[in-house]
């Protein structure tokens, strides 16, 4: 992929300087990401990041960069408007000398890139609470900055993302076809998502009949899908915009806490450090609503603590429904890593049952 990216990819972008060399950059489990560095006769060298859009997933490559363009371009005349620095606060897209947002090479890939967020960091895991909290209010900022965005302009970039009920169609299919014959090695995990059938139908079922409204949302919160300034430890950029489509707000709460709550990594193998921490919790609650609390309903607020562990769930059902089909799904770099990732989810889910009612203690403390 080097010699590609060397060769043909980085003379397609109208990148500054000269091509010194790439590497693979982050811990996203969809697109293939790299830094790509290029030096410059009279400035400090620069890097950008390039990314191999995964078109099996997205298989409307040009509908998602316009829904991509559409929003950073909105919350840019924003983040002017407020005085701030859009060129740190949002994505900028790279275009390629054609002025493209997407380059297709001759193997049919999908190509894009960004300008490098530099002097900030994306955290895998909360190293201080304040980080934690920092994300929320930056999570919730971002849903504010959003919320007049016209909705019906975006492409839904994956049908039925968060939609459970069709997330437990899809994982009961694989049980049954059992494509890679692991089905019987799990019969136990498969059990426990089964008996939580139920919970699937919640926000689906109350976004249908109009008791929760849809919003713009992003829909993929983790920790590792925002930049923390490292100088100030504030949240200074949300990034992976590629599922921003209409949602709940539920979503984006209940998966950062599924993320970052956590005391251990996702893929941890020792189930014995996972918990869902109820500080992390309040640290993210806190934030959250001192930013978004006023523009919640109280439905909303009521299913926040739920919307957790609903979250836990869908996530940890979409990697077993991935191992049972074979890995094709999320990148693995170990056998069995999406079973040890399902498993540290089910061992979140059956924690945050027990810490419901705290979790709701929490949530009316800050509203
Ligand atoms: P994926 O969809 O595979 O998760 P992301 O868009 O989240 O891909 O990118 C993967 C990682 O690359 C991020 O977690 C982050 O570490 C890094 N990254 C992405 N965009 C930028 C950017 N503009 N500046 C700095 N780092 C970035
Ligand atoms: C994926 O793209 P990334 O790594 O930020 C996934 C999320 C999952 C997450 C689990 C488009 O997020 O939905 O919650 O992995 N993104 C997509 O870590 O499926
Ligand atoms: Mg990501």
């Amino acid at each position: 992929m080097h010699e590609k990216i060397r060769n043909e990819i980085v003379s397609q972008f109208q990148f500054e300087g000269t091509f010194i060399y790439a590497e693979p950059f982050g811990c996203g489990h969809i697109n293939s990401t790299y830094a790509v560095y290029f030096s410059r006769e009279t400035k400090a060298p620069i890097r950008y990041i390039l990314q191999a859009v995964n078109t099996s997933i997205f298989t409307d490559p040009y509908g998602l960069m316009e829904n991509i363009e559409g929003v950073t371009g909105h919350l840019r005349k924003k983040i002017i408007e407020n005085g701030g620095n859009p060129l740190r606060e949002t994505l900028t897209v790279v275009l390629t000398k054609d002025g493209t947002s997407l380059y297709k090479d001759s193997d049919g890939t999908y190509w894009r890139a960004y300008l490098f967020i530099e002097d900030a960091t994306c955290y895998q895991t909360v190293e201080r609470p304040i980080l934690f909290t920092n994300a929320a209010k930056a999570f919730g900022h971002f849903q504010k900055l959003l919320s007049d965005y016209p909705a019906e302009m975006l492409h839904e970039t994956i049908p039925n993302f968060h939609n459970t009920r069709s997330r437990y169609a899809a994982f009961e299919k694989a049980v049954k076809e059992d494509l890679a014959c692991r089905a019987s090695l799990v019969s136990e995990e498969i059990q426990f998502f089964m008996d939580r059938r139920e919970d699937g139908n919640t926000v689906v079922d109350a976004i249908a009949n109009g008791t929760l409204p849809l919003r713009v949302t992003h829909n993929d919160t983790k920790l590792n899908n925002i930049m923390i300034d490292n100088d100030t430890d504030e949240g200074i950029c949300v990034i992976d915009l590629d599922t921003v489509m209409p949602g709940s707000v539920l979503y984006d709460f209940g998966d950062s806490i599924r993320f970052g709550a956590s005391t251990a990594t996702e893929d941890e193998q020792d189930l014995s450090k996972v918990s869902m921490s109820l500080d992390l919790f309040e640290a993210y609650t806190a934030g959250f609503l001192s930013e978004a609390g006023n523009s919640l309903t109280e439905e909303e607020i009521r299913l926040l603590p739920f919307s957790a562990k609903l979250m836990t769930l869908e996530c940890g059902m979409r990697f077993l429904t991935d191992y049972l089909n074979g890995d094709t799904y999320f990148k693995i770099h170990r056998e069995h890593q999406n079973l040890d990732r399902c498993h540290t989810q089910m061992t979140l889910v059956a924690d945050m049952e027990k810490k419901m009612d705290k979790m709701s203690e929490i949530v009316s403390r800050y509203i």
